[in-house]
This record gives C-alpha cells, sequence and structure tokens, in this order.
C-alpha cells in the first residue's frame, strides 16, 4: 500500500460515449474534468508524483486507466480488456510501461482481463472471473503473480449482477482490512479476512482505495466513512458522480505503483 508514483489519463471530450449499463444519465463533461482534477489533487495530497496523460478520443473510457495494467513490484502485467472497444488501449501505455518498470508481461489470447478486477491483499490476490475478465486471463496472471512470490484466488462474479469488476464490490485497506458489499461478506473466498461491510444502500462506496496514509473514497456514504473513521482511517472524500454514471469509480482512474 505503499505508492510513490500514479499515472492518470484526462477523460476525453467524448467521455460519454463509453460504455455503462448505470442509467444514471449522461455526465457532463466539465463537471468530469474538475472531478478529475480533484482526484488527481488528492493522489499529490498522499504524497504521490503524478504523471498525467492526454485523453485518447478514439477510446471514451481510456480515463479507467487502471484496466490496461496490474502493477507489481518491479512488474508491469499488460492486460488484454474484455470489452472490444478497449482493447485499443493497451497499446497507448506499453510504451511508459517499458520505461518505468524493469519486466512487462502481457495477458494473451485467449485470456482476457481488465484491471480492476484484480484485487491486491497484501501477498495474496484476489482475481475476479467476470464478464470482462476470464479464467485463463486469471490462469496466466496468476502464474506470474507465483513467479513473484504472491499467491492468487479467483472469485467468480459473474452473477453478482450489481457490480462489473471484483473492486467494484471489494477493496483491501491497510491492516489486511477489507471493505466488501454485502453480496460479496458471504462469499467463502473472504472467510477468516477483516472486514468492513457497506449497506446495501452505500455499495457504490466499497470502491474504495488505500494510498499511503489515506483511504480515498466516494462521497455520499456518511455510514462508510463513519465506520472507517471509527477503525482509524483517515478518508478522502472526493464527488465521483460523473464517473458512477460510466460504471467507474475511484480505484479505476489510476495505475499507482
Ligand atoms: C467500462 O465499462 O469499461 C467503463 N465504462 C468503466 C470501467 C471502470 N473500471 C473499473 O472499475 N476498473
Amino acid at each position: 500500500m505503499n505508492f510513490q508514483h500514479a499515472i492518470t489519463r484526462l477523460p476525453g471530450s467524448n467521455f460519454a460515449e463509453g460504455l455503462t449499463t448505470a442509467q444514471m444519465g449522461s455526465p457532463d463533461y466539465s463537471l468530469t474534468l474538475h472531478q478529475h482534477q480533484a482526484y488527481c489533487q488528492a493522489l499529490q495530497q498522499c504524497g504521490l508524483q503524478l504523471t498525467e496523460l492526454g485523453p485518447l478520443e478514439d477510446y471514451p473510457d481510456s480515463t479507467f486507466i487502471e484496466d490496461v495494467a496490474v502493477l507489481l513490484p518491479g512488474c508491469a502485467v499488460i492486460t488484454r480488456p474484455g470489452a472490444s472497444s478497449r482493447q485499443g488501449e493497451i497499446e497507448q501505455i506499453r510504451p511508459l510501461l517499458s520505461e518505468r518498470f524493469p519486466r512487462l508481461e502481457a495477458i494473451q489470447a485467449p485470456g482476457t482481463m481488465d484491471g480492476g478486477d484484480i484485487c491486491e491483499a497484501g501477498s495474496h490476490f484476489f482475481i475476479g472471473i467476470s464478464h470482462r475478465t476470464n479464467e485463463e486471463g486469471a490462469r496466466q496472471l496468476a502464474a506470474i503473480l507465483g513467479s513473484l512470490g504472491f499467491t492468487a484466488s479467483t472469485v467468480d462474479i459473474r452473477q453478482e449482477r450489481e457490480i462489473l469488476h471484483l473492486k467494484s464490490g471489494i477493496a483491501c485497506l491497510e491492516g489486511g482490512r477489507l471493505v466488501l458489499i454485502p453480496s460479496l461478506s458471504g462469499r467463502a473466498e473472504f472467510v477468516g479476512w477483516p472486514r468492513v461491510v457497506t449497506t446495501e444502500e452505500e455499495a457504490y462506496g466499497a470502491n474504495c482505495v488505500q494510498v499511503n496514509d489515506f483511504v480515498l473514497m466516494a462521497s455520499g456514504f456518511p455510514r462508510l466513512q463513519k465506520d472507517l473513521l471509527d477503525l482509524g482511517y483517515h478518508p478522502l472524500v472526493l464527488d465521483m458522480s460523473e464517473y458512477r454514471k460510466m460504471d467507474g469509480g475511484l480505484s479505476c482512474l489510476s495505475l499507482r505503483y
């Protein structure tokens, strides 16, 4: 959880043309940019050095940059996004990651993977099998993780109607405590893990992210915010309304390492 850098990508003017199931209306572009700026400032407040990439008009979902790579100590894994409209995004990040990481790996066909399905929990990784990440992608990532001394297990979320990616419904905070939505909290995969469970109404809040001493979380979830404060975490609250309309959240707007 100790990060020094983050990579973000500005949303393009056609951000509203990206994929979504949310039915919450169309995002307002100037508010989208404003929220992105606040997000970047929050990362800097957490002590991160930021690389802010320019918008990619060919890829309206490309601001959700977390989906194109999984960053590990000394190794970047380029994913193979499960949505065909997003697959070209990986070529736009490869040069930068090959400069920054001594080892570069890539998920190969027929494997698919979105970074939003990968949840780091200390030396263990939960890999969501979703409508974006398949078993073969998970198998390839688990092999790379194993070579670095990490363990991995899969969590099939294809029947979880409320979430697009695993990390839409789970976060791992400092100390190995999981934040879980109610439907995931009952799953055998998480038995034995300390946890905070959101209410149904606050499920979107589960997509929070620990960045050094702070937990970035979306605004509008007072109960979760209080639970985190009571447990000694330091929530940094950000308005994510426009990203939520596009099925996105806090974790997906940056790659952290
Ligand atoms: C998509 O459907 O791919 C984007 N509209 C949202 C991606 C959000 N990414 C994430 O949660 N990791």
